[in-house]
């Protein structure tokens, strides 16, 4: 693989500054990431990038194992990755210096951008790769990240920048937990509000949900327009065993040549809607668009026909309950409102309650840890955390299995609460 990796590099090292136009496919390689035997990795890593300046017009990534073969994600799943180009703050983040340009997940959307469009590389940028990968194995497994960049150099395109719109922004893990208590067919939603500094085009973009999501909705609330829906594709091979509510395996994108017209001061407002009549932990709505600066008309403009890469949306497939991977031991705790969740177990694995306590964790480790549902009445998941608490009260009567979802092979518990 290292091979791959010397000859993308001599291939852009070869182009002469100043050549003639070229499109290039350069594929790239993350550096090797060890996953620990049904366990969790998420870092950062800085990655390599195309070294003459030029263009991104297209992007995709998977996982590759030492030889350099496709690794299947039934194997290790590739949660999330996200890619980010250092000392340039983000559009709608902009206390952070890393400008979020391309990510990925379950649904393993690309970038592709319509052609004349291309986001702007320099030979001296720094690119950062955030990522979330699960090992579905009970054994450690060593991976890299395989990107597969289409690069335009010698011809000036019109820029684009991305556009992160997230429910949950600028935070290190942008999740959330859906309570699952609404009943059937009822949905919630959460949304966030992005303000546009100048007028412009958005030229292509595309979505991501998790287990229970039903769509994301993209509006202009200035000109109350509609302007693209994200609809979740289900189905697929599941890994086994499941550690996490399985994930669309495609959201619908779009891309449009003439580009969507925006104005400066337009609001573009983002709406992650979620199935409510069961529990879906950690969940997220992110959609990344991509938008060319520009003079737009006055108003409110018309929408232009979108090419779409919908997918294949309908119901999600029937979820199965996650199943604890290790049995809960020790006693029953039953005068007890608090325990430890330090590293590798929860203090009290089993805990009987009665309807209306709360219940309080108390982080102690030193790598973090989470409290996440498997299956119970109600959605309850707690940022990943080495220290401080959190807490619950406990209304409804049922068995609670929880599990932490960085080391599901490990960490688990159950909570019974009992009406009387
Ligand atoms: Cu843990």
């Amino acid at each position: 693989m290292r091979r791959v990796v010397l000859l993308a590099a001599l291939a852009v090292f070869a182009l002469p500054a100043g050549a003639h136009a070229a499109t290039q496919t350069i594929v790239l390689q993350s550096a090797p990431i060890a996953v620990p035997a049904y366990g969790v990795a998420t870092s950062f890593q800085l990655i390599p990038h195309p070294q003459v300046d030029g263009y991104v017009v297209g992007m995709k990534a998977d996982l590759v194992d030492s030889a350099g073969a496709t690794v299947s994600p039934l194997d290790v799943m590739l949660h999330h990755v996200v890619f980010a180009k250092l000392r340039t703050p983000d559009s709608t983040c902009p206390g952070s210096l890393a400008e979020r340009f391309y990510a990925e997940g379950e649904e393993r959307m690309v970038m592709a951008l319509p052609p004349g469009y291309g986001y702007a590389n320099a030979g001296t940028d720094l690119w950062g790769l955030v990522y979330m990968l699960m090992n579905h194995h009970n054994r450690p497994e060593s991976v890299s990240v395989r990107y597969t960049v289409t690069y335009v150099t010698g011809q000036a395109l019109t820029p684009v920048r991305p556009i992160w719109m997230d429910v949950h922004n600028c935070t290190v893990d942008p999740i959330f937990t859906v309570p699952g208590t609404g009943g059937k067919g009822s949905t919630v939603s959460r949304s966030m509000d992005f303000r546009l500094p100048v007028s412009g085009r958005i030229v292509a973009g595309g979505g991501h949900l998790h287990g229970g999501g039903v769509r994301l909705d993209l509006t202009n609330t200035t000109c109350s327009q509609r302007l693209f829906q994200s609809l979740p594709t289900w189905g697929g091979a599941m890994p086994m065993p499941m550690m996490h509510e399985p994930g669309p395996t495609h959201m619908s994108r779009f891309e449009t040549p003439t580009g969507i017209p925006v104005a400066a001061g337009d609001t573009l407002r983002l709406t992650a809607v979620y199935d409510d009549s069961i529990p879906h932990m950690r969940v997220m709505g992110i959609m990344i668009l991509y938008f060319a600066p520009g003079a737009v008309g006055d108003g409110c403009s018309p929408e232009p026909p979108l090419q779409i890469d919908l997918g294949s949306p309908g119901p999600p497939t029937a979820s199965m309950p996650l199943t604890l991977l290790r049995v809960p031991s020790g006693p029953v705790a039953k005068n007890i409102t608090s325990t430890t969740v330090g590293d590798y177990r929860f203090g009290a694995q089993r805990v009987l309650l009665r309807i209306g306590q709360t219940f309080r964790w108390r982080f102690v480790g030193t790598v973090e840890h989470d409290v996440t549902l498997a299956t119970g009445p109600v959605g309850i998941a707690s940022p990943s955390m080495r220290s401080g608490s959190f807490s619950f009260r406990f209304t409804r009567a049922g068995t609670y299995n929880f599990y932490c979802s960085l080391h599901p092979a490990q960490m688990t518990q159950t909570i019974v609460v009992r009406k009387g």
